[in-house]
């Protein structure tokens, strides 16, 4: 709290420079609660310089009453444009901005409330360069009572491999660097998505919007990746603060159903910017694999005439934060219709086989990069008798004894002696390692990758 005070203080004396160039202020809508909507309008005028604000742009997406987006075209500086069609609130950003004409854009959603001073900080880190990509701190409107509370201001925007966006706390020594001066700038490797301030020529070389992405979702992990790999960056600015309604539901139609366009869209990202990284994501949600995700010709071809840098890039140096799997494969061992299958055994428990039934839980294998068998922190272990070889499930260290390769033939063959995985005497003891002969049926496995 002690900070939270510092911070606005702090704010209070920063000083902004006199040529701040104006902006168009383009807000889209679909069926926007008028309230909400007249809300947005008057705290922008109000809360802004006034020679700051070029115009309001207000881009009714097809909503039910054209009445509301005219009723508010009466008031000074705002602009209703109306599709004649329900496009989605990309086609009608993209339509806003194309229609604007200052040289800087800034991005509403129908329902905030601009801040004291949240312009100026915005407009001067464009100002001072273009490439800046800026966002306000987003604090929050209560959805029952409409009511303005604020909202730390020690969060960057992330996602995990389900590609959904999330806050993320800074870490404790980014917290306490920040100690010094709160009012610097907080580098973020995603953004919400709503509110934003561009420059209109960077916004336009940058490639707008992916046109063919609809209704709602996956255009702020497409921007925010565009915006970091082609050589920009994405800022969240302390001292500029607007409130927002964050809603349980989307309190209007979802054309094509939520999920699918959700999926539609963050698929469409993922091809054009994520490289073999995508693989994560399918991993993470599987289903998302089905959904038709239409040509991505012109996207791809964006990011070859920009130069834009490869995802590997962008893990390493904007969002090392987020842990990359290990490179492994996850899947199912299988002979014939078994499974190698923990059996709902424990450390030190032997495994064995059962019939595949293609849900994970105890059929589900990682095979490592090292060689292991991997089944959550447990790993196949060859335990050498006397008589024999045991294998048994133990808990994954560095040790030869654990390493194992997946042979041609089919053979599951341990790294440093010629025994191979066997289910000749699986009734009796489970998997066995016994001398290795490509040609038994006992030892044949295919490893079946949830990628495959
Ligand atoms: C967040 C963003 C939102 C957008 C979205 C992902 C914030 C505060 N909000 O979700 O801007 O990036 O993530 O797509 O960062 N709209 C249309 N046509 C439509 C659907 C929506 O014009 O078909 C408008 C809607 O009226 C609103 C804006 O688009 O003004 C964003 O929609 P939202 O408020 O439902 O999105 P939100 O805040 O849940
Ligand atoms: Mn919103």
């Amino acid at each position: 709290m002690a900070l939270a005070r510092c911070l606005i203080e702090k704010c209070r004396k920063k000083v902004y420079r006199k040529d701040l160039p104006p902006t168009s202020v383009i807000i889209t809508f679909h069926n926007e609660a008028r309230s909400t909507l007249l809300r947005t309008i008057v705290s922008v005028l109000n809360r802004s310089p006034e020679h700051l604000i070029k115009e309001i742009i207000l881009v009714d997406d097809f909503s039910d009453h054209p009445e509301d987006g005219l009723e508010l075209a009466k008031i000074n500086k705002v602009r209703v444009i109306r599709n004649e069609k329900r496009e989605g609130l990309v086609r009608s950003r993209v339509r806003g901005a194309d229609a604007a004409i200052a040289e800087v854009l800034t991005f509403l959603d129908s329902h905030c409330e601009c801040n004291e001073d949240w312009l100026e900080p915005l407009l001067e880190r464009v100002a001072e360069d273009e490439t800046r990509v800026v966002c306000p701190v987003i604090d929050v409107i209560s959805m029952d009572t409409f009511q303005y509370i604020g909202a730390s201001a020690d969060l960057r925007g992330g996602f995990d491999w389900n590609l959904v966006f999330k806050w993320e706390y800074l870490s404790l020594e980014e917290r306490a660097e920040r100690h010094k001066d709160p009012t610097t700038s907080i580098e973020t490797p995603m953004i919400a998505g709503g509110l934003f301030v561009i420059n209109k020529k960077y916004f336009e070389k940058l490639g707008k919007y992916d046109m063919k992405m609809d209704v709602w979702g996956g255009e702020n992990l497409e921007i925010s990746f565009r915006v970091w790999q082609c050589g920009g960056s994405l800022e969240i600015i302390p001292c500029s603060r607007v409130g927002h309604v964050f809603r349980k539901r989307h309190p209007y139609t979802f054309p094509g159903g939520s999920g699918n366009v959700f999926a539609k869209n963050t698929r469409r990202a993922a091809e054009v910017w994520m490289d073999d990284y995508k693989q994560y994501y399918y991993a993470a949600v599987p289903l998302a694999k089905n959904i038709p995700f239409g040509n991505i010709d012109d996207r791809i071809e964006l990011r070859t005439r920009l130069h834009c840098k490869p995802f590997k890039w962008y893990l390493e140096n904007v969002y090392p934060q987020l842990a990359v799997p290990e490179m492994t494969n996850v899947g199912t061992i299988q002979q014939g219709i078994y499974c190698l299958d923990t059996l709902g055994h424990l450390i030190d428990g032997s495994v064995g086989v059962y019939q595949c039934h293609s849900t994970g839980g105890n059929q589900e294998w990682t095979i490592t990069k090292k060689g292991q068998i991997k089944h959550h922190d447990l790993c196949l272990t060859l335990v050498s008798f006397a008589k024999g070889s045991v294998v048994m499930m133990r808990v994954c260290d560095d040790n030869e004894n654990q390493r194992w390769e997946l042979r041609e033939g089919g053979i599951l063959k341990h790294s440093k002696s010629n025994v191979c995985l066997d289910t000749r005497y699986v009734q009796e003891h489970g998997i066995t390692a016994e001398l290795c002969n490509s040609g038994l049926d006992t030892q044949y496995w295919r490893f079946v990758t949830k990628h495959s």
